[in-house]
């Protein structure tokens, strides 16, 4: 899909994008609103990009972002909406209302996969060009105003000279790591667990999405639509997917669920099934010189608190705006302050995203004065009004501050 002939690739553009995953395929979709030229550099081929099964809860702002760009009409009319999510402690279920808490906000669950087929549609239908399967991608001077990209594309060595680069490749990509050695600071943790997830082609068994805690682990009830289901279990870092049999699975979740919703759960062969670590991390800052760090590429949140792919969204919509607002001749304070905005929202959902996989997930050397905090944590939440509303508000999504 929306692969281009080696001949199309030009020698220069405005912004070379670097990654073709949700942040780099939304920033080309905003800039292009706004006029300004791109190109997209991807090392994957489109399947494969479309293969990697993701996030699924989508903020209100995420929403706001996809229809700026003009590709939200099948996230409205095929994604749920969702006005509240449960927590199940120990077999007992508690329902945080979303929407009573937050003044009518909901998220919607539409998955991963289905915004980047909408966005690379789009691309495709306007005839923007996004290079796949492009190979040896290196990033260079970047600490002027010069930059350019290298890349072998069918064979045949490329360089794309542009005014600004924009790093969305990933944690593992190379613009992040071509930035010289001190120039940046990063911040990290490593959890001491992982997840287990599985796809399949059963109605999900509630409505809404279960957090479960157990004594056996964590567990989380997610959906793709009202007919397919995505769990995740908790595992051992040395966990290798391949040991996990379907019936494994399906058996391990019903131990962690409550009675009720063992009575509910529909099984089924999985589509897929992936093992993913958790971790935090943030880089400061996210810009060096003209390259520019959006997503997965300056931040990792675990995925407890479905915030990923919605950082990753609201970090290109500030770029997006301070490129237009550079290219339309206003000013550059945009791109001067465009860090220092996208952190400000970053470490928020950093703090929600820890205290959220702190409080749920069992954690091995945690058999004392840990488990006790977590107890009371919960029994602290489920007694009070304002905690709650307080995780509402951070589930649905914090504003964004434009200006
Ligand atoms: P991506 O999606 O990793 O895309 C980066 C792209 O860059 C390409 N790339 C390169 N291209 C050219 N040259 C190179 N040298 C390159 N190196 C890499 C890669 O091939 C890829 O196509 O980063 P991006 O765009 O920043 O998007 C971030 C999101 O994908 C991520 O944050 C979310 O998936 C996280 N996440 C969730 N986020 C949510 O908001 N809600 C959720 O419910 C949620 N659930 C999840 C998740 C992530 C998970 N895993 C597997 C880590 C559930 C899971 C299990
Ligand atoms: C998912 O459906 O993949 C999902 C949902 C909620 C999360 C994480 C993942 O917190």
């Amino acid at each position: 899909m929306s692969t281009t002939t080696p001949t199309a690739i030009p020698t220069r553009t405005q912004v070379a994008i670097i990654g073709a995953g949700p942040a780099g395929l939304l920033l080309g979709q905003l800039l292009y609103k706004a006029g300004i030229d791109a190109v997209i550099i991807e090392r994957q081929s489109g399947d494969y990009v479309l293969g990697r099964i993701r996030a699924g809860v989508i903020e209100q702002t995420t929403a706001d972002a996809l229809d700026a760009a003009g590709v939200g009409s099948r996230m409205h009319s095929e994604g749920l909406p969702h006005d509240g999510v449960e927590l199940c402690v120990d077999g007992q279920r508690h329902r945080i209302d979303l929407a009573a808490l937050t003044g009518g906000k909901h998220v919607t669950v539409y998955g991963q996969t289905e915004v980047t087929r909408d966005l690379m549609e789009a691309r495709a239908t306007e005839g923007l060009l996004t290079v796949y399967e492009a190979q040896g991608v290196s990033v260079h001077d970047f600490a002027g105003t010069q930059p350019r990209v290298r890349f072998t594309h069918g064979s045949v060595a490329r360089e794309i000279a542009c005014d600004y680069i924009a790093g969305c490749d990933g944690f593992h990509g190379v613009c992040r790591a071509s930035v010289p050695a001190g120039a940046l600071r990063t911040f990290e943790k490593v959890y001491p667990f992982g997840w287990l997830g599985l796809l399949a082609d059963v109605p999900p068994v509630s409505d809404e999405l279960i957090y479960v805690r157990s004594p056996r682990g964590f567990a989380l009830c997610s959906m793709r639509s009202k007919t397919r289901s995505r769990y995740y279990l908790q595992c051992s870092l040395d966990h290798k997917v391949e040991q996990w049999s379907d019936a494994a699975f399906w058996e391990e979740l019903r131990l962690r669920l409550d009675p009720q919703a063992c009575d509910e759960l529909v099984t089924g062969p999985s589509i897929e099934k992936s093992i993913a670590p958790l971790r935090s991390f943030v880089t400061e800052p996210m810009r060096f010189g003209s390259l520019f760090l959006a997503g997965d590429a300056a931040h990792i949140v675990p995925p407890t608190g479905a915030k990923g792919l919605n950082l990753a969204a609201a970090d290109v919509t500030y770029l997006a705006a301070a490129l237009a607002d550079h290219y339309n001749g206003h000013d550059d304070e945009g791109l001067s302050r465009y860090s220092e905005r996208a952190l400000a929202r970053v470490w928020k959902a950093e703090r929600f995203s820890w205290w959220f996989t702190s409080l749920m997930h069992r954690f091995p050397d945690n058999a004392g004065f840990g488990e006790r905090m977590q107890e009371a944590e919960l029994a602290y939440l489920f007694g009070s009004q304002a905690a709650q509303a307080a995780l509402a508000e951070n589930y649905v999504g914090l504003p964004m501050v434009l200006h």
